[in-house]
């Protein structure tokens, strides 16, 4: 018989080496998809973060605002934009003085006002997704992108939904933009297209589970919704006294790494309004 060296044969090597590769390719595997799905974690906290600073933003600028004494005050059709005044002096009476004050330096513009305004810069569209007519909220030109995986995650392929950026805008006491008075707040924001109005836009951007159609879609979700002391909407039409706190939903959408499927993060603060309204 013949004698065993205590070498290894040159079989035993290659096994080895297989088994090696093999092993190694499995560690990459599982590490890659263990990078990708922090990733994913990564981007959604990403998003969330983005939120909370936006909704401070958003509550150091309403909670002196003033939706009175002013044309159109308070939120549009679709609450998608809210217009409002701060405090810029006090007269020597002490009556308070309502406009904008423009920054560096402070220049005070009496009367004139603020919009918060959401304007799309993509349309997301799943496949069989309405097409939302051009508006100032989904400007003609825009690019769209129609993709064949459920963007909200509600079964079907039914829905668009539109991203957009946060921007304040000041405008002189008769409507006119005041120069240098545009600022960009937030982007990768995200308000779906309304299926029993698809010019209106709203928050509700999760899980509708109704491949039907309206009035069978989710509660709505605005972006700005103008409250009472117990969270109950008060109409523009009747904006008072009444008027307490100003509910701010923000959806944050981001595309996870494998592009089919989009991450989704909604934040959302009651504003209390500290001054007055008459
Ligand atoms: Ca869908
Ligand atoms: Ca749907």
């Amino acid at each position: 018989m013949r004698k065993r060296t205590n070498g290894m044969t040159l079989v035993e090597i290659a096994v080895a080496l297989a088994v090696l590769a093999i092993l190694a390719a499995a560690i990459l595997i599982v590490f890659s998809s263990f990078t990708r799905d922090t990733n994913n974690v990564t981007r959604a906290n990403d998003l969330a973060a983005r939120g909370r600073i936006t909704l401070d933003q958003i509550r150091s600028e309403l909670q002196f605002a003033r939706f009175t004494a002013m044309p159109d005050g308070g939120v549009n059709a679709d609450h998608t934009v809210i217009r409002y005044q701060r405090p810029i002096a006090t007269l020597p009476n002490g009556q308070q003085v309502y406009g904008v004050l423009l920054n560096n330096p402070d220049i005070p513009v009496p009367n004139g006002f603020y919009e918060l305004a959401f304007v799309g810069d993509l349309i997301l569209r799943e496949t069989a997704g309405p097409t939302p007519p051009a508006s100032a909220q989904v400007p003609a030109g825009i690019e769209t992108l129609t993709v064949d995986w459920d963007l909200n995650g509600d079964g079907d392929l039914g829905d668009t939904v539109i991203r957009g950026r946060l921007t304040r805008h000041a405008y002189d006491a008769a409507g006119i933009p005041l120069a240098g008075g545009t600022a960009g707040l937030d982007d990768y924001l995200a308000l779906r297209v309304r299926p029993d109005d698809l010019s209106c836009l709203d928050g509700a951007l999760e899980h509708d589970g109704t491949p039907g159609a309206p009035p069978n879609f989710l509660p709505l979700d605005p972006l700005f919704l103008i409250t009472d002391e117990n969270d109950i909407e008060v109409a523009n039409t009747s904006i008072s006294t009444a008027a307490r706190k100003v509910r701010v939903t923000l959806w944050h959408v981001n595309f996870d790494y494998r592009e089919r499927a989009l991450l989704r993060r909604r934040n959302q603060q009651f504003v209390k309004l500290d001054n007055p309204q008459s």
